[in-house]
């Protein structure tokens, strides 16, 4: 166990932030019997000073770490993390097996990009911004307010997004379209900067295939842990709560002042992405940024009456189909509902207006899992696509997912599937009692 506690912290300490922690190493791990403590050993290179600063850097971040350790170890109770400077280093045990580690031909750090992103989008001239298809707020957010970053920066930029869906009705007051958002693909994409922001694979980039093909460099910016770092240059930032909170370190970097519309556009990445700070995402840089762009202008009413409370009389009727069908399986643990293309039809509701009505399902009570299945109202869809939510560190919603060519993070991801209702759900329930058992067994 301590090696493999170990193994995650020394994967998941290239991808911290904090500007205080230096060239650091995990040496080793002492976990109590009990696993309700663990000590972490590390060497840090660099002067006394640099050692401390990592140690608080370190400290700080023990909650990220910590929840990063229960996840991947799907441990039912995580050890308290303490850090503690390991002198044995300076000795020079352990450190042949650590610098072998460190040689070239170890796992290079992809995702940890920020130099490089920080430095496309100085020297590049002109850019397309976009992000996923379904768009959520996170998408829009961190759109928006890359946009708004980089005309700040004087640059040539343009905000798409295609696809046959019309954004999502709750973001309609960030006026995305006033603010030069294009449906159509610009004639000199081609010759644009890729900027994808929130896009966990390059098939899902501006909702139209081929995009990232096209463009001369591909910039990516992510927080979905199975993104493949599509782009030419890619900051994937697994612990981030979302891109949003990602950008503005990236903004930061980049020197780009918080005016009170890209706070608030990333304010909105925050919120949404969070579960309005409710999930499991949420960590305490999230909330410290939160409260910085609330300072930096981020209305609070505002986005919450423009993103909760202008909900559509037919959204409202469609959620109102999707719980009369719900059904529970394995004594409770699973909720599963569905909505055919008719009962788009027949409430007047467009394809977004399914977005939420997952949360609802996952509310209930003994759910571990939460799944709603529908069927896009237009042509040329899949003919079903799968929502699943997990509520526990056990199950991994997205390796589901995965198995049906569908993606996304261990407690929020998606599929299409061209089977029936009945059979996408025996699928599920199938795989949720699979991972639950392996859980159960360990
Ligand atoms: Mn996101």
């Amino acid at each position: 166990m301590n090696e493999a506690i170990r193994q995650v912290l020394s994967d998941a300490l290239p991808t911290l932030k904090d500007p205080r922690i230096g060239f650091v190493t995990v040496t080793g791990v002492e976990a109590t019997r009990d696993l309700e403590h663990a000590t972490v050993w590390v060497s840090v290179l660099g002067s006394e000073r640099e050692r401390e600063r990592t140690l608080e850097g370190l400290e700080a971040a023990h909650g990220v770490l910590q929840s990063r350790v229960a996840r991947e170890l799907r441990l039912r109770r995580t050890p308290v993390l303490a850090f503690a400077y390991d002198p044995a280093v300076e000795r020079g045990v352990r450190m042949t097996k650590l610098i072998d580690e460190l040689a070239p031909e170890g796992p290079v750090t992809k995702t940890d990009d920020m130099q490089a992103v920080v430095a496309a989008l100085r020297e590049h001239g002109r850019f397309l911004v976009t992000s996923h298809e379904a768009p959520d707020g996170d998408a829009l957010g961190s759109m928006l307010a890359m946009e708004l970053a980089l005309r700040r920066l004087g640059k040539d930029t343009v905000m798409f997004l295609g696809g046959p869906a019309p954004l999502p009705g709750e973001y309609r007051f960030l006026e995305l379209h006033e603010r030069g958002l294009r449906r159509e693909r610009p004639a000199d994409a081609a010759e644009r900067v890729l900027v994808a922001v929130d896009c966990a694979s390059a098939s899902r980039v501006g909702g139209e295939p081929g995009l990232v093909e096209l463009a001369p460099f591909t910039i990516n910016v992510d927080h979905h842990h199975d993104n493949p770092g599509f782009g030419d240059v890619n900051l994937i930032v697994e612990g981030a709560s979302s891109t949003g909170e990602v950008l503005a370190d990236v903004f930061r970097e980049l020197g780009v002042e918080l005016t009170s519309e890209i706070a608030e556009a990333l304010y909105i990445a925050l919120v949404t992405d969070t579960g309005r700070f409710q999930y499991a995402n949420t960590t305490p840089k999230t909330l410290r940024l939160a409260a910085d762009l609330v300072e930096a202008g981020a209305d609070v009413h505002r986005v919450f009456q423009g993103v909760y409370e202008n909900v559509q009389f037919a959204k409202l009727k469609l959620l109102a189909r999707a719980l009369d069908r719900a059904q529970v399986f394995e004594g409770g643990e699973i909720v599963v509902s569905h909505l055919l293309r008719d009962d788009f039809e027949a409430v007047g509701a467009a394809e977004p207006y399914s977005e939420g009505i997952i949360d609802v399902l996952r509310s209930v009570e003994g759910a571990l899992v939460s799944a709603l299945i529908r069927e896009p109202p237009r042509d040329g869809a899949p003919a079903r696509k799968v929502s699943l939510r997990s509520s526990v560190d056990e199950v991994d919603v997205s390796a589901i997912a995965r198995k049906s060519g569908g993606g996304g993070h261990r407690e929020a991801a998606g599929f299409s599937s061209d089977l029936s209702v009945e059979e996408i759900t025996e699928f599920i329930v199938r795989e949720v009692a699979t991972q639950v058992g392996t859980a159960a067994e360990r």
